[in-house]
């Protein structure tokens, strides 16, 4: 009687839900069948609850049928299933990566073409930054590669006032004058950095020489403003 009184008096808040055994709360999204036991009562890993249960969005199920996974966490060279399923070599070799993504050196795991080349090392093997493979690698789709003939980044970082190139050639005053800003983008007055054209007069300063927020442009001079904006939009 007084475990029933017990149980109704418990009440677990929205983003909660109680343990088999009435006495406790924990998280109702992350806590069930994630191969860790939350519930004192272990209800959270029942196998047959687990079993029984599908697992939510953008989650898939280990090979024992009872955990979920983030699918994120499949061949990423990390064990996140107890049963090891997930990075079971002969699964994850024969396993195609995704669209826009490519397979590492070891066969095993997929990263983001954008991902090659870019001075993270996000395959386990490092294959993605191996310098040979970099020095020939051609930049995919909208990126440039840096002066020392390695890194990509992409190209809207190109003379955007922050240096994204280890070699800083992707802000070199030579190169970034030369540079002709993407459209929708205009050059600040050093004629070297390029901003978007709706940052100026915005009231935030975008070009490091502070010509975007110049006060004579922005501030009621609008014959001025206009000549100004007309020798911008020339530059483009
Ligand atoms: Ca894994
Ligand atoms: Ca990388
Ligand atoms: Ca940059
Ligand atoms: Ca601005």
């Amino acid at each position: 009687m007084f475990h029933l009184f017990l149980h109704l008096a418990f009440i677990c808040p929205d983003w909660l839900r109680k343990c088999a055994d009435g006495q406790q709360c924990v998280n109702k999204y992350d806590s069930f069948c994630n191969g860790l036991v939350q519930c004192n009562d272990k209800s959270d890993e029942d196998p047959d609850f687990c079993r029984a249960r599908e697992c939510r969005h953008g989650y898939m199920k280990c090979d024992d049928g009872i955990q979920c996974i983030h699918e994120l966490h499949l061949c990423d060279r990390h064990i996140h299933c107890n049963d090891k399923s997930d990075e079971d070599e002969d699964m994850c070799k024969a396993r195609e990566c995704k669209s826009s993504k490519v397979k590492c050196d070891d066969g095993i795991q997929c990263i983001y073409e954008s991902q090659l080349c870019n001075v993270n090392i996000d395959c386990v093997d490092k294959s993605d930054e191996d310098e040979d493979m970099c020095t020939d690698f051609t930049c995919i789709d909208k990126q440039h590669k840096c002066a020392d003939g390695l890194q990509c980044i992409a190209e809207h970082r190109l003379c955007d006032g922050y240096e994204h190139c280890t070699d800083r050639s992707d802000e070199d005053p030579d190169f970034c004058r030369a540079w002709e800003c993407e459209s929708g983008k205009v050059k600040c007055d050093d004629g070297m950095q390029c901003i978007y054209k709706s940052k100026i007069c915005d009231r935030y300063t975008e070009c490091n020489d502070k010509s975007d927020e110049d006060e004579d442009v922005c501030k009621g001079d609008l014959l001025l403003f206009y000549k100004r904006l007309a020798v911008l939009i020339e530059r483009r």
